[in-house]
Order: C-alpha cells, then sequence, then structure tokens
C-alpha cells in the first residue's frame, strides 16, 4: 500500500508541511480518489487524459462546464514499464540499462539556477523549491520521436510558477533548460553520443503555457533517477527528446538557442519537436505509435493529443514547419 503515505514520500515534504499537502488536495482535480489507490486500481480507473481546463485548476465537477477540454481517456502505464525502459544518454543509449547505470547519480544535494533575462535570477535548492509550489499531479501522454509512447502520472508544478518568480525581462523570448553535467556519475557523458551538457529549449509563450510541467514525482514517489530526478520538464504536446532531465539551469534568452539534438543531427530534429503523425521522420513515418504494454499499434495524434489545448500557439505557422 505504498499510496496509503504518498504524500509524506514527497520530496522535500516532511509531517510539518502536511496541511500544505491536504490544501493540495483541495485545489486538485484528482488527488482525493488516487491519493489512497494502491497502483493496479489506480490503473484501472481509465483516469483521464489532463488537459488545459484541468490544469488551469477547473474542479472535477466543473469540467464539463469548460468549452472543449481534451476528454482523451487512456490508461497509465505501470510503475515498472515507466521505470524501466528510458531514454538517457547521459547513462546509456541502451533503454534497459538506463535503470541500473542512473542509480550511480546523487541527486541530492540539488541546485538550480534560474538566470539571464530575468529580474530576479537566483538559485535555489530543489527541497526549498518544492516547498514553494502546491504539488499537483498530471496524467500525460509521452511519446518519443522513436515511435513508443507511455502515459505518465507525474507529480510536480507548473513551469509557469517558477517563470513567474525570474520575473523575465521584456527581452526574453526563450527559455533554455540544461541538465546536469557529471561524467563522474553519468558513464554515458564520457562518450560523445551528444554534446553535453543536454540542453533543449522552448519560446517562453510556450513554456507560460499551463501545460508545460516540471515533475519532481510519479506515482506520488520520488521521481526514479532513469526518470530525470529531481527535477524534470515534462511538455506533453512535444516529443520526447523536448523533455530534458535533471535540470541545473534555466536561461531567458533574447535569441534562439541551439539545442543538443539540433546540433548532433539538425536534419533529424527540429526546434519545435511538436508531435505531427503528417511530418515523417527523414528515416520513418510517425504515423502511428507502440503503447509500452500494448500489441497493436495505435494512431499518433497531432500534438499528441492536445490540439485543443495548445494549436493556437502556433496560428498563423505551418504546422509542417514545427518538426
Ligand atoms: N537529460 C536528458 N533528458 C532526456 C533524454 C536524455 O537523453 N537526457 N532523453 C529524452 C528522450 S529522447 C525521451 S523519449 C524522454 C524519455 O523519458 P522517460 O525515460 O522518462 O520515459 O526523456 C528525454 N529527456
Ligand atoms: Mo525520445
Amino acid at each position: 500500500m505504498r499510496f496509503a503515505n504518498w504524500s509524506l514520500a514527497l520530496p522535500g515534504v516532511n509531517e510539518h508541511d502536511y496541511p500544505l499537502i491536504e490544501a493540495q488536495r483541495t485545489m486538485s482535480t484528482r488527488l482525493t480518489e488516487n491519493d489512497v489507490t494502491p497502483e493496479p486500481l489506480y490503473r484501472e480507473r481509465r483516469l483521464f487524459i489532463v488537459s488545459a481546463a484541468a490544469a488551469l485548476g477547473a474542479s472535477w465537477a466543473g469540467r464539463n462546464a469548460i468549452a472543449a477540454p481534451s476528454p482523451v481517456v487512456d490508461k497509465p502505464n505501470t510503475l515498472e514499464e515507466i521505470s524501466s525502459y528510458n531514454n538517457y544518454y547521459e547513462f546509456s543509449t541502451n533503454k534497459e540499462a538506463v535503470r541500473v547505470l542512473a542509480q550511480a547519480l546523487s541527486t541530492s544535494p540539488w541546485n538550480l539556477t534560474v538566470e539571464g533575462e530575468v529580474a530576479k535570477p537566483f538559485t535555489i535548492g530543489v527541497e526549498d523549491l518544492l516547498k514553494r509550489f502546491f504539488i499537483e499531479e498530471r496524467i500525460c501522454r509521452l511519446r518519443c520521436v522513436e515511435g513508443w509512447s507511455m502515459v505518465i502520472p507525474w507529480n510536480g508544478f507548473p513551469l509557469h510558477k517558477l517563470i513567474d518568480l525570474a520575473q523575465p525581462t521584456g527581452q526574453a523570448k526563450y527559455i533554455e533548460f540544461v541538465s546536469l553535467l557529471r561524467p563522474k556519475e553519468m558513464i554515458g557523458q564520457r562518450q560523445s553520443s551528444l554534446d553535453w551538457p543536454y540542453r533543449e529549449a522552448l519560446r517562453l509563450d510556450e513554456a507560460r503555457h499551463p501545460l508545460a510541467f516540471m515533475a519532481t514525482g510519479l506515482y506520488g514517489q520520488t521521481l526514479p533517477k532513469q526518470n530525470g530526478a529531481p527535477l524534470r520538464l515534462v511538455v506533453p504536446w512535444k516529443y520526447g527528446f523536448k523533455q530534458p532531465k535533471a535540470i541545473t539551469h534555466i536561461r531567458f534568452l533574447r535569441d534562439i538557442p541551439k539545442t543538443s539534438w539540433q546540433q548532433i543531427a539538425p536534419t533529424e530534429y527540429g526546434f519545435y519537436g511538436n508531435v505531427n503523425p503528417d511530418v515523417a521522420h527523414p528515416r520513418w513515418s510517425q504515423r502511428r505509435e507502440n503503447r509500452i504494454g500494448e500489441l497493436r499499434k495505435r494512431p499518433t495524434l497531432p500534438f499528441n493529443g492536445y490540439a485543443q489545448d495548445v494549436a493556437h500557439l502556433y496560428a498563423g505557422l505551418d504546422p509542417k514547419l514545427l518538426f
């Protein structure tokens, strides 16, 4: 019954914070049911994938009142599936090896530095960061550009809350995320499979979208190291490579930065990385995906099923150019 006590298991939260967690339950769209449910039952409930409506804090009951949310019903993958098949090149290009190798990473203490075009640059320990925000749950699809997908119940907080702390200047147009550089513990960094550290970026307005999320846990537990502990970006309408793990720096920039993947394979990875079944990868189609745990492939949805929530961000731009 790992869930009986899940809120106390959240990183950086101790007994004294319990009233805070209670408040989060009231605010959240669905924590009241799931926080005491063991994982298998939890999965059987066929939970709704969170949409912007839920992300904006609409109550579960009030959700129907909101025009056109994205009521996509999907079953979360198991904790075992989510934590045993991972892309994390800092450790290995072998998905099954990551789980073992990532345990060498020490995730505490951990500092996050927020800098660049901001009124208030700061460095904060992750434990302190966690105490500042309500820890919400977000059940999101993850679609890897390689053609597989999962459904993951993350815990964390919306990225815009962090952006508001930093107060970007009028010059800030992009936001860059930098993952940890520590070849002593990350043995994959001794190879040049990528230009280290791993760097990704968003347009600032994309980053402010309520679906952009900083994950600090999953299934109500501390984030497994292989999934990006202690701090990992979740941008569910984009391919997995746009969702960096083990973030140490967030930089607000005037100009569009080059990401690690664009640098190593500019013809295969665009800046946007929006999930789009109509734009093939140079080496394979993106029309269908293999949901881990399922036998038959399923169709890939535009913006990974979040089109109603995010398509407006790209109004006037040719969606084909948005990969
Ligand atoms: N730092 C870092 N972040 C990363 C990666 C990586 O290699 N290093 N891989 C990305 C890719 S390609 C995918 S598909 C997702 C996989 O996330 P998961 O292992 O939690 O399912 O992480 C993304 N974030
Ligand atoms: Mo990926």
